[in-house]
């Protein structure tokens, strides 16, 4: 492709709205450009990135066996009420009406349409399993979008859902996607590793994430210096051995606090460690509430307190809450003389807890030597709490550490969530009518464009690997003014176009200087020069990323620069 005839408007400044280093160079280099907020156009050089990728994509789904479909992005709103999801998704899901007045969703993920599409022709056990996938826009209003493509308000997926009769089946295919998942992360040179998660609103169990690492990344992984245990935080079950306190049980205190509220206030008031208070937390959990206890030095996760307490939503209740079941604030909350119908659970921390400062549930009061059991009844102990760094691995191996990871991948074993509420059944060799179990596995492909330039890059630009860069060798004559260089430059363009080359060739008549500040923005791995040697039939080869350079002979272009493709430079 000529320079001169695409569409790559780059930008020497650093646009203000953009606040990490990909946002910035896909800006700057012209791989995209906002339409609207969290929306882009995908501008040639990374249209071409895309279609890389989802080659990548497409030819490992094959391998899973996964059949290619396309679903539609209008979701009538039946499906979404069918499911139950219609009113539980809130402002995130865009609804649109049609000429009729009908109610539609713009899809954010295509559970719905594709249960709904396998209930009406898949009857039997026979049929099972089988898995299709599509690579298709989506929607989801994001309250904020930021980092460019990285969290948009449209984007490109790939979403794959597998059919089961079995939980063995679903398994077996479960296990193909993740290899998949680890060859397409892999082939498009990402520095990523599988973490386990947690399943969230869609239900289902087991789950895992593919982060790609990254200071920038939104998501917290925790994992292990001398074992291969990682998590994303959010899931990371907590090491429940703690060593029992030796001390004896002391007489229960109630002390005056005065405006003593938060465990900083306390442990400096008390002159103790955060470790000998705990917090207390009144959550409404579904529409009940309760009281959760962690050690003054952990922070509850709510993700955990859903899940211990198998419940769909959880939050923190509000202060008048506090005040009408509690009579006091939330800097007194303590599990001592807690109204009955409020159950207190608490992490296993407070279970080796003894002598415990805690709130009197009495604004400016704390008691003193509280004792689990004689002061205060625990309804069940369970991990409630962040994983922390230098906490113990779960897997009992090393210490437990802190990475920045941005999810590109999440695979799931749904089970049977959307096939129950959607009545998708078929009929198992007894001609007993089941419930599909299901997988779905998602891929963020705008998202993986985004990451891979957050990961690949210096202070002059983008970085590209071989596999998915847009072109593989950027073609630049110093000076098309001289003759020779000119000459030289058209005839090793048609010579590397016939043998099968990308080549990006800059026939601009702008400066050397703005052509090397470009093709150093723009990324592309492989840089061939045509200057003052073009006399002698040499031109130069430079590599984008490790800066070496070679003087080459004409003849010998091809020949030299296949070698470096296949040595991944
Ligand atoms: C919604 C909106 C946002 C959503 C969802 C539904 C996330 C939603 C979870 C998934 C699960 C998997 C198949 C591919 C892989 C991910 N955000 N999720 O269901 F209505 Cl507005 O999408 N789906």
């Amino acid at each position: 492709m000529r320079q001169s005839m695409t569409f790559i408007p780059t930008l020497r400044e650093v646009p203000a709205d953009a606040e990490i280093k990909s946002h910035q160079l896909l800006l700057r280099a012209g791989y995209i450009r906002q339409t609207a907020s969290g929306v882009y156009t995908y501008m040639p050089l990374a249209k071409r990135i895309l279609d890389k990728i989802e080659k990548i994509i497409r030819e490992e789904m094959e391998n899973a066996g996964a059949a290619e479909l396309l679903m539609p992005t209008l979701q009538p709103a039946e499906l979404w009420q069918e499911s139950g999801r219609w009113n539980t998704y809130g402002e995130e899901l865009m609804r649109m009406n049609d000429r009729h007045g009908r109610d539609f969703a713009l899809g954010p993920t295509h559970e719905e349409v594709v249960t709904s599409l396998v209930k009406d022709e898949i009857k039997s056990y026979k049929r099972l399993p089988f898995a299709v996938f599509q690579i298709q826009t989506k929607f989801r209003d994001e309250k904020r979008p930021r980092f460019g493509l990285l969290r948009g308000r449209e984007f490109i997926m790939k979403d794959a859902y597998s059919f089961h009769s079995t939980q063995e089946s679903l398994d077996a295919v479960y296990e193909k996607m993740f290899i998949a998942y680890n060859n397409i992360f892999t082939r498009c040179g990402l520095n990523f590793r599988a973490v386990l998660a947690d399943s969230g609103a869609i239900g289902g169990k087991d789950t895992q994430e593919f982060m790609v690492l990254s200071e920038t990344g939104e998501d917290t992984i925790a994992y292990s210096d001398t074992s291969d245990y990682v998590a994303n935080i959010e899931m990371a079950e907590v090491n429940p051995n703690y060593e029992k306190s030796s001390e004896t049980p002391l007489p229960l205190e109630k002390l005056e606090t005065p405006n003593q509220k938060t465990i900083a206030d306390i442990s400096s008031f008390f002159q103790v460690d955060a470790t000998q208070c705990i917090k207390s937390l009144v959550f409404k959990v579904d529409d009940e509430y309760v009281l959760i206890l962690v050690r003054g030095d952990h922070e509850v996760n709510d993700i955990k307190v859903k899940n211990v307490l198998k419940a769909t939503s959880v939050e923190l209740a509000e202060h008048n809450d506090i005040e009408r079941l509690l009579g006091c604030s939330i800097g007194s909350i303590g599990p001592v003389g807690v109204p009955k119908n409020i159950k207190v659970y608490a992490d296993y921390a407070v279970k080796s807890m003894v002598n415990i400062i805690c709130g009197a549930n009495q604004d400016g009061y704390h008691y003193k030597n509280a004792v689990e059991n004689r002061d205060f009844t625990v309804h069940e102990f369970a991990d409630f709490r962040f994983i922390m760094e230098g906490d113990p691995s779960p897997d009992g191996q090393g210490t437990i550490h802190f990475a920045r990871g941005i999810e590109v991948g999440h695979i799931f074993k749904l089970g049977t969530t959307y096939s129950d509420s959607m009545e998708a059944k078929f009929l198992d060799e007894n001609g007993k009518s089941q419930s599909f179990i299901m997988g779905c596995y998602g891929i963020g492909v705008s998202r993986t464009l985004s990451a891979v330039a957050e990961q690949f890059n210096d202070e002059n630009g983008l970085i590209w690997p071989i596999n998915i860069a847009p072109y593989q060798i950027h073609l630049i004559p110093i000076n098309v003014k001289d003759k020779e260089q000119l000459i030289l430059a058209e005839e090793l363009y048609l010579q590397l176009k016939n043998d099968a080359f990308e080549v990006l060739f800059d026939d601009r008549t702008e400066r050397a200087g703005v052509k090397f500040k470009d093709s150093d923005l723009i990324g592309l791995p492989i840089r061939v020069t045509v200057g003052k040697k073009a006399s002698e039939g040499i031109v130069e080869v430079k590599l984008r990323k490790s800066g070496e350079s070679f003087e080459v002979e004409r003849s010998l272009l091809s020949t030299f620069v296949q070698k470096l493709l296949k040595s991944g430079e």
